[in-house]
């Protein structure tokens, strides 16, 4: 909804001479953690073919969120205000919309000379890490402009791209203090367990059963057991062992839980262990948040929320391409989970 960059300029662009060699508008600070507050400064080193700048535009990724531009003297600067992608939650309040667009105007910046153009934000507590967003800038100068709006296709290399958009690579943790309320990618904390990122997928009509999945760390020096939870749209749940036996993919009910050990984190995925919402009420829709719960022998159970995928998916919703490796669901993944019992 927010890509109102007209792509079949690329094609135009990518067939004018190539005047190689000049620097990318790109952004200062390459890497940012979900959750945390990042200052976008963006760095333009050159005008339109030697005209100079009275323009810059800027499309903010969907993960960015509580934009604010920084004035800029012999600038104006406007903002466009649109829905986020996802709402977030700011301190118990959640936010539907933000800045999506910034328009700093009625400059001149000569293609002689270097300027930066700055805004704070914050990454969606929600993001992925190890995905990469993008920010297409665009630079209008008297009789042309730049579009920087080019992002890698699965499998190139950014750096084969001729005019990039300018990008950010999200991590774990970026390391520094400043963010004292920022949580993890999705995560929740009970004791010494840490859930991230519960999910589940869409289900066809009439489907008695839906999978959830969900990713635990034991930080503690005990072991605890997953032993069940609950899925606001199922009758009960389930916890599931995948098995690979004599070349047949089979799946049982633990009934005494799943063991998360001391130190370990466990992964409950399509094809491998996961849960198993039983008695389905109505059919899981993609983009859903159902909410649920997880429920832990010694820890307790602790209230969830778990993100729909299409049906099928084998990935949780927020996952982006063009970061980190896609998990495969190892030596024992077979049939993609869907069994009826
Ligand atoms: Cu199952």
């Amino acid at each position: 909804m927010l890509k109102i960059l007209p792509l079949a300029a690329l094609t135009a662009f990518a067939v004018l001479p190539a005047s190689a060699a000049f620097a990318h508008v790109a952004f200062e600070r390459t890497e940012a953690a979900p959750g945390a507050s990042y200052r976008g400064v963006l760095r333009v080193p050159h005008g339109c073919k030697g005209e100079a700048t009275h323009t810059v535009r800027v499309q903010l990724p969907e993960e960015m969120v509580a934009v604010k531009p920084m004035p800029k003297a012999g600038w104006s600067v406007s903002t466009r205000i649109g829905p986020y992608a996802a709402p977030y939650d700011d301190h118990g309040r959640t936010m539907l919309e933000g800045v999506r667009e910034i328009v700093w105007a009625a400059g001149n910046l000569p293609d002689a000379h270097y300027d930066e153009f700055v805004f704070v934000g914050r990454i969606a507590p929600g993001a992925r890490a190890g995905s990469v967003i993008y920010a297409p800038v665009v630079q209008e100068c008297a009789s042309g402009m730049e579009q920087w709006v080019e992002t890698p296709a699965p499998g190139q290399a950014a750096s084969a791209l001729k005019a990039p958009a300018p990008s950010i690579r999200l991590v774990a943790d970026d390391g520094r203090a400043g963010s004292p309320a920022a949580p993890a990618a999705k995560s929740w904390r009970l004791g010494d367990l840490v859930v991230s990122t519960p999910w589940t997928r869409a289900t066809p009509r009439g489907a008695p059963v839906a999978g959830g999945y969900v990713t635990i760390t034991n930080a503690g020096s005990q072991p605890d057991r997953l032993t069940g939870g609950a899925f606001a749209l199922s009758g009960s749940v389930e916890v599931h062992e995948m098995s690979n036996e004599g070349g047949m993919m089979r799946m049982r009910q633990l009934r005494d839980g799943l063991e998360i050990k001391p130190g370990a984190t466990v992964e409950l995925k399509p094809g491998g262990n996961h849960l198993m919402f039983t008695g389905l009420r109505q059919p899981v829709v993609a983009g859903q948040k159902v909410k649920g719960a997880l429920a832990f022998e010694k820890a307790g159970t602790i209230e969830v929320e778990f993100d729909a995928a299409p049906i099928g998916g084998a990935a949780p919703p927020t996952a982006q391409t063009g970061g980190a490796p896609a998990t495969t669901g190892g030596p024992a993944a077979g049939p993609s989970g869907h069994h009826h019992h």
